[in-house]
């Protein structure tokens, strides 16, 4: 027990020392869409599995409801719920203001403006400039400001262009750039058209990541920039297999006339033309398959209620169901679930001065994340849904003790205590002994008024 005690100061010692190294503290941030958990298991990923080797993993993390793409990057970047950062889905309609948001026509600030993403906070808070490579949002003015560098979204650009770009803005001094982001869109894409349990076609795109992976951590080793730039790779979901067996078809349950179908699914937002409450009741009554909430009985804990974007009425098909209005299927995986299913669930992996290294956590919200970088960048956070103690077991500066191994050290304390106070009433009360040591008694009891 003591030698754990020990042990833990040491590692303190070392991790406070460690982190004083670098002066302007610099963070990538990656995503690969759709990296689900489990692929990190299921396939052989070298170039990840030594990313992760000398940092930290989070083998699950919580994200956030819908468990959509551009929903879950805004969480991403600024810690908040999708209720309060205003993106509630990749297809949106704004009543008051009678916009259409998807992912095609992205770029008015109007849908963004109600957060403040980490690279605005960055540059507004003088650390330093921030750069982009396609990560949504990236290429839109929020708050009135973009990235200093950025790309405009073009799927047609290639890792290696991006990954480039990245490094070389990173790389400048002038300005120096101590945050960027970084976006590609596999596995996701692959993951829908195949489906995830395809083991062949999925092994293949993963390879390929892997090998984007090794691709980044060469470009960053040959700038001479590996060992100070902090770098997360994570994503925004997984995947679930779906099927054409698996339909919920609206046509069958009630009239188009009814009503506006915003988003479709699996998390379908409907806006009722005119009766909500029978449009309630024939989607109520539709399949056994979705569950049917009217906004304000959203349960709690998809944190998806309070915001105008968010329709009267939402259905959340059950893992692997497809709403359709009488559309036939065309792809074999999807995502958008409830969030607390394992296979809505990416992982996050970190690497870099910040953070700790061979360190292991089983799983982390994705509106945490936020609140650690903030902490790596040296910024004041905004307001966010995030805690930073829930990351500190990722960051080489903070105290990280779990439940076991702080009773650990309450029980060892106390012992600790016990023994000396044991040893004190002892040598206070014994009692005269034998003849022969009567002399070494009186000479260490000489010695009492020091120690006591
Ligand atoms: C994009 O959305 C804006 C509203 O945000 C709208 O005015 C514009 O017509 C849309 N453009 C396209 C091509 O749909
Ligand atoms: C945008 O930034 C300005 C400072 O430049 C700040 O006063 C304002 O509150 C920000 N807007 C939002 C929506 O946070
Ligand atoms: C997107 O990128 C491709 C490949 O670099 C390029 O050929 C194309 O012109 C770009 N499209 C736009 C709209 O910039
Ligand atoms: C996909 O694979 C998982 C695990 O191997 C299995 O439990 C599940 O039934 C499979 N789903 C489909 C649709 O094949
Ligand atoms: C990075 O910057 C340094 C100094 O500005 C320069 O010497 C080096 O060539 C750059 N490396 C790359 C890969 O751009
Ligand atoms: C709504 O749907 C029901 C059931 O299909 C249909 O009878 C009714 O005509 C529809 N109402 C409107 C306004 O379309
Ligand atoms: C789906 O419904 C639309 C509109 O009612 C109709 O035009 C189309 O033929 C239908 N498609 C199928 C595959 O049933
Ligand atoms: C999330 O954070 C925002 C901003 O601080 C706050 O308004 C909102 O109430 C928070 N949501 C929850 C569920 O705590
Ligand atoms: C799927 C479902 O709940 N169907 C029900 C719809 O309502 C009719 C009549 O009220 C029932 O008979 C169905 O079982
Ligand atoms: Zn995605």
């Amino acid at each position: 027990m003591r030698l754990m005690l020990i042990l833990y100061f040491a590692g303190a010692l070392i991790c406070c020392a460690h982190s004083a190294g670098d002066s302007v503290p610099r963070l990538l941030l990656v995503s690969f869409d759709g990296f689900r958990a489990d692929y990190l298991e299921t396939y052989k990923l070298p170039h990840l599995q030594e990313f992760i080797e000398d940092g930290v993993l989070v083998r699950e993390v919580t994200n956030s409801f819908i468990t959509k793409t551009f929903p879950n990057h805004y969480t991403i970047v600024t810690g908040l719920y999708e209720e309060s950062h205003g993106i509630v889905a990749n297809d949106m309609y704004d009543a008051d203001a009678k916009k259409v948001f998807s992912q095609f026509n992205d770029s008015d600030p109007f849908w963004w403006d109600e957060a403040v993403p980490i690279w605005v906070t960055n540059q507004q808070q003088g650390k330093g400039a921030s750069a982009a490579a396609m990560w949504p949002g990236s290429d839109v003015k929020i708050n009135n400001t973009t990235p200093h560098f950025f790309m405009k979204y073009n799927f047609s650009v290639k890792f290696e262009e991006r990954a480039e770009r990245i490094v070389s803005w990173l790389n400048s001094s002038e300005p120096v750039v101590n945050f960027a982001v970084l976006y590609w869109e596999e596995p996701d894409a692959s993951g829908h058209k195949y489906g995830p349990n395809d083991t062949q076609n999925m092994g293949r795109v993963l390879e390929e990541v892997d090998k984007h992976v090794g691709f980044l951590m060469n470009k960053l080793k040959a700038a001479g920039l590996w060992d100070t730039v902090n770098v997360i790779i994570t994503s925004d979901h997984g995947m679930a297999s779906c099927s054409a067996e698996k339909l919920i078809v609206l046509d069958k349950c009630l009239g188009r006339n009814n009503y506006t179908l915003i988003d479709r699914t699996p998390v379908a937002a409907v806006l009722p033309r005119q009766n909500k409450e029978v449009v309630y009741n024939l989607l109520k009554n539709c399949s056994s398959h979705m569950k049917v909430y009217l906004k304000e009985e959203i349960p709690d804990r998809f944190h998806y209620r309070h915001h105008r974007r968010i329709q009267p009425i939402i259905l959340v098909a059950d893992e692997g169901w497809t709403i359709v209005q009488n559309e036939s299927l065309s792809k074999l995986g999807d995502h958008g679930y409830d969030n607390a299913l394992p296979s809505m669930h990416p992982f996050l992996a970190a690497r870099g001065p910040a953070f700790r290294r061979g360190s292991r956590l089983g799983a982390l919200a994705n509106v945490d994340i936020y609140p650690a970088m903030c902490h790596v960048l040296g910024l004041a956070p905004r307001p966010n849904n995030g805690t930073l103690a829930n990351a500190k077991c990722l960051l080489a500066d903070q105290w990280c003790i779990s439940v076991p191994e702080a009773v650990g050290i309450v029980i060892g304390v106390f012992m600790v205590l016990s023994t000396f106070t044991c040893i004190i009433i002892i040598s206070k009360n014994r009692v005269v002994p034998s003849r022969p040591f009567a002399r070494l008694q009186l000479q260490s009891d000489d010695d009492d008024p020091l120690i006591g």
